[in-house]
């Protein structure tokens, strides 16, 4: 398991990259570029400007996140064709300089949702929630409820408010898909861009919906083993793999984490994971924890010991952090407890690894 820490730029996130490098076990950087706008092709001087600044800290930059989707590719809109092309152009661009990986999702309108960006733990700490009391209504009453929250400003990706001026257009355009229409699309996607990405070796990670349920009426199509088989039939190539991130899947209770990654990381279709821990206040809401089993819902053990059990060799990174010691970053990416989740996690992978040589 090559353990790596999500960063967000040198424009966007305060953490320095020479911090990233300090933290143990860390080897590689997941990055990407955040000011090239949906759809069009991630231009090659920029990535290697950002693949200088990392390899200038004597890091790898192997996986990126996210080479978002267009809209029209979702929807089957008219700019479909034109969306893929670059896609294509930007998987290119990226195997030029060595990336491996490309993690991305396929979540209608909204990537991840939460109600709470901070939430007081009882030790001080702060950590993001969901209630999903909250997210009934629509997308805007949500956004309302979010914000009266105390975000300290933040807003989740997808919750830009230039992007909520088209809400309504957007909600119109997804509604008459459904999940099977949005999965026809996806099929479409996929099967244009495998034989590049077979041929330029790099692999999709699919990033499942967050939390793994509809929202807002909007479809989904990666929330369980059901949907993620169906994502596989579409194209049967470790090229077309999954991120398999364990909050993400854990937030249903119904999903057996352990016996997800034995599966689908046993066929080889894992190579990125993102681990990390979240406690379940009720039956459906919960706020993400730190990383230790002792202080969430999820066997963090069982976790590691599935990954070792199937095989894994891939990518991983720790996931969401509380913000603690007085660090007030960007909602989950602070550097103290994702470094703190690193350490734990891959303490984990070497007893693990050790214990069944
Ligand atoms: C949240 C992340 C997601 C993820 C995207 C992948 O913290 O896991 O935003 O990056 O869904 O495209």
């Amino acid at each position: 398991m090559k353990f790596g820490m999500r960063w967000f730029g040198a424009q966007d996130d305060p953490i320095p990259l020479e911090y990233i490098r300090q933290v143990p076990n860390v080897t590689h950087v997941v990055g990407a570029l955040f000011d090239v706008p949906v759809g069009e092709v991630w231009p090659m001087d920029k990535i290697i400007a950002l693949r200088d600044q990392i390899e200038g800290v004597g890091l790898k930059f192997e996986v990126v996140e996210s080479v978002n989707i267009h809209d029209d590719i979702k929807i089957g809109g008219p700019k479909r064709d034109w969306a893929i092309d670059n896609y294509i152009a930007t998987i290119k661009n990226l195997s030029a300089v060595g990336i491996k990986v490309i993690c991305y999702n396929f979540m209608p309108v909204f990537d991840w949702v939460r109600t709470q960006l901070r939430h007081r733990l009882p030790d001080g700490s702060y950590t993001m929630a969901y209630q999903d009391a909250l997210v009934q209504g629509t997308a805007q009453e949500t956004m309302e409820r979010m914000n009266a929250n105390n975000t300290g400003g933040h807003k989740l990706p997808g919750w830009e408010p230039e992007r909520l001026v088209h809400l309504q257009e957007l909600l119109e355009a997804y509604a008459p898909l459904g999940a099977e229409g949005l999965a026809e699309n996806f099929k479409y996607f996929i099967q244009a861009i495998m034989p590049t990405c077979e041929q330029y070796d790099v692999k999709m990670a699919m990033h499942p919906d967050d939390p793994p349920k509809a929202l807002f009426g909007l479809p989904r199509i990666a929330t369980d083993a059901q949907d993620l088989r169906r994502i596989e039939s579409f194209y049967d190539s470790p090229y077309n793999g999954f991120t398999l991130c364990t909050g993400s899947l854990g937030e249903n209770r119904a999903n057996d984490v352990p016996a997800l990654i034995r599966e689908f990381a046993g066929r080889d279709k894992v190579p990125f994971a993102q681990i990390r821990n979240i406690k379940f206040t009720s039956d459906v809401d919960f706020h993400e924890s730190a990383h230790p089993s002792a202080y969430g819902s999820l066997d963090m053990y069982e976790i590691m010991l599935a990954f070792y059990q199937a095989g894994f060799d891939g990518y991983a990174r720790s996931d969401h952090g509380r913000d603690i010691w007085g660090e007030r970053g960007r909602p989950g990416y602070g550097l103290y407890d994702r470094a703190l989740g690193t350490s734990y996690l891959s303490g984990l992978w070497e007893a693990i690894t050790k214990a069944n040589r």
